[in-house]
C-alpha cells in the first residue's frame, strides 16, 4: 500500500472575499498527511467555462449555497477517489471527469472537481515533503512570475465610472520578485495620495485596486503614470502597464457592439475599440492587453491581434476560458498570441496544465490568474512559479486574500535562494 493512498475526503462550504459560498476540500492520506484546497469564484465570467455549481436556493445566500457541491464531493467524488494514489493526478482527474460525465462538468460542479483536484496536488506534495511549486514544477521551477499588479478597478468588480475592469502595474525593469513587488505596492501607496489630493475616492474594488469616479477611462492612464512617477520609478522601463478591458462584461450583442456604459462614453465598434488601443498603446507604455473585445469577437480579436500583436501581449480570457478546445481554435486563427490560464474555468489541474502545455508548444504565452472572488489558499501562488509563465495576476497591495499569493511567492524567493529566477521573458 502506498503512503500517498488517499484515506478520506470531504468538504465544507466556506465564504470567499466577496462573503459568497465556496467549496473547500479536506484531503487525508494513509500517511496522515491533511491539507485543504478552497475553490475560487469569479465576476465576469465567460460563457463556456466549466460550471460552478449552485444550490438556486433563493433563501440561502440569495441561491448561491453551494451544498450540492459539497455534497457531490462527499457522497459521490470521496468513494471514487479514496484509495488512489494521491501522486497519480491525471488519473484522479480523469477519473473524476468521467464521472462527471457532461462536457461543462455541470453535474458533479467544478468547484466540487477542482476542490478536489488541487487537494491531491498539494497532499501528494506534502507527503513527498516537497514545496507545492516544485513537486508540480520539478528542478526546473525556478523562476518567480512578474506581479501584474491590479491597482485600478473598474467594469464588473467596482461601482465606479470606469468601464475597463483591471489596470495593472507591471514591474518588469525590477531585479527581483520582491523587488517588483515593492516598486508596484509603492505606485499603489502613491495612487491613493494622489486620488486622495484630488477630492477621489480610495475605496478598493473587488481585487483591492482603487476604484474612484472618473471623468473616462484614459484618465486611470493618466492617473498610473503619475502614480509611477510619484512612486520614484520610470514608466516604461520599471514598470509597464497591463489592461483587463474585460470586453465581454460591455458588449451589447454578438455583433461586435460594445457600449462603454459606466464612463457613458456610449456605443464603440469592435474598429473604434480597436483605434483605441492603438492611441493609447502609441502614448502609453502598455505590455499587454487582455480580453480587448468580447468571448463573440472572433473577428474583432483576430483583428486586434494582426494590428497590435507585433507590439503587446494579446491575451484571452472569456473567449478561451482555459479550454485546450477554444485555445486551439484561437491558434489557428491568430486570435491573440496569449491565453489567461485560471483553474476553475476548466475545472482540473491536469486540465489547466494541457492549456499551458499547449500555448507553449504554440509559440504563445500564458498569464496565470486568480479569480475576483478569492480565499486564503495560495495554491495559485506555488502553480505559477511551477506552470514558468513569467506573470501572473493575483490583484492589489490591499486584500488579504490577494497578499497571501503575494508573500506566498516571497517565501518562495526566500526558498529559492541563489537559484531564483526573475525575468518577464
Ligand atoms: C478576469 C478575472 C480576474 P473574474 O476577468 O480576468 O481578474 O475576473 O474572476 O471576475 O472573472
Ligand atoms: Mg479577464
Amino acid at each position: 500500500m502506498s503512503n500517498s493512498m488517499i484515506k478520506s475526503v470531504k468538504a465544507l462550504e466556506i465564504l470567499d472575499s466577496r462573503g459568497n459560498p465556496t467549496v473547500r476540500v479536506f484531503m487525508e492520506l494513509e500517511d496522515e498527511t491533511k491539507v485543504s484546497a478552497s475553490v475560487p469564484s469569479g465576476a465576469s465570467t465567460g460563457e463556456y467555462e466549466a460550471v460552478e455549481l449552485r444550490d438556486g436556493n433563493a433563501e440561502r445566500y440569495d441561491g448561491k449555497g453551494v451544498l450540492n457541491a459539497v455534497a457531490n464531493v462527499n457522497d459521490r467524488i470521496a468513494p471514487l477517489v479514496i484509495g488512489m494514489d494521491a501522486r497519480e493526478q491525471a488519473k484522479i482527474d480523469h477519473a473524476m471527469i468521467t464521472l462527471d460525465g457532461t462536457e461543462n462538468k455541470s453535474n458533479l460542479g467544478a468547484n466540487a472537481i477542482l476542490g478536489v483536484s488541487m487537494a491531491a496536488a498539494k497532499a501528494a506534495a506534502a507527503s513527498s515533503g516537497e514545496e507545492l511549486f516544485s513537486y508540480l514544477g520539478g528542478t526546473d521551477a525556478r523562476r518567480i512570475p512578474v506581479p501584474c499588479m491590479n491597482i485600478l478597478n473598474g467594469g464588473e468588480h467596482a461601482d465606479n465610472s470606469v468601464d475597463f475592469q483591471e489596470f495593472m502595474a507591471v514591474p518588469v525593469g525590477a531585479p527581483s520578485f520582491g523587488e517588483g513587488l515593492r516598486y508596484v505596492a509603492q505606485t499603489f501607496h502613491a495612487l491613493k495620495k494622489i486620488l486622495a489630493s484630488r477630492g477621489l475616492t480610495t475605496s478598493v474594488g473587488d481585487e483591492g485596486g482603487f476604484a474612484p469616479d472618473l471623468g473616462s477611462n484614459e484618465e486611470a492612464m493618466e492617473l498610473i503614470i503619475e502614480a509611477i512617477k510619484a512612486a520614484g520609478f520610470e514608466p516604461g522601463k520599471d514598470i509597464m502597464i497591463g489592461i483587463d478591458s474585460a470586453a465581454t462584461s460591455f458588449c451589447s450583442d454578438k455583433q461586435g457592439n460594445y457600449d462603454l456604459k459606466w464612463s457613458g462614453a456610449g456605443h464603440k465598434s469592435s474598429d473604434d475599440l480597436i483605434t483605441l488601443a492603438k492611441e493609447w498603446i502609441e502614448k502609453y507604455p502598455i505590455i499587454f492587453w487582455e480580453d480587448p473585445l468580447a468571448e463573440e469577437d472572433w473577428e474583432g480579436f483576430a483583428k486586434f491581434t494582426a494590428e497590435l500583436g507585433d507590439k503587446i501581449e494579446v491575451i484571452g480570457d472569456d473567449i478561451f476560458v482555459t479550454n485546450t478546445k477554444f485555445i486551439s481554435r484561437g491558434i489557428k486563427e491568430q486570435t491573440a498570441n496569449s491565453s489567461l490560464i485560471k483553474l476553475n474555468q476548466i475545472g482540473t489541474v491536469t486540465e489547466t496544465i494541457d492549456a499551458v502545455r499547449m500555448c507553449r508548444d504554440n509559440g504563445w504565452r500564458y498569464l496565470l490568474s486568480h479569480r475576483s472572488g478569492e480565499t486564503e489558499d495560495t495554491f495559485l501562488a506555488d502553480f505559477a512559479v511551477a506552470m514558468d509563465g513569467g506573470h501572473l495576476k493575483t490583484g492589489s497591495a490591499s486584500r488579504s486574500e490577494r497578499l497571501a499569493k503575494y508573500n506566498r511567492l516571497l517565501e518562495i524567493e526566500m526558498l529559492l535562494e541563489d537559484e531564483v529566477l526573475y525575468s518577464w521573458k
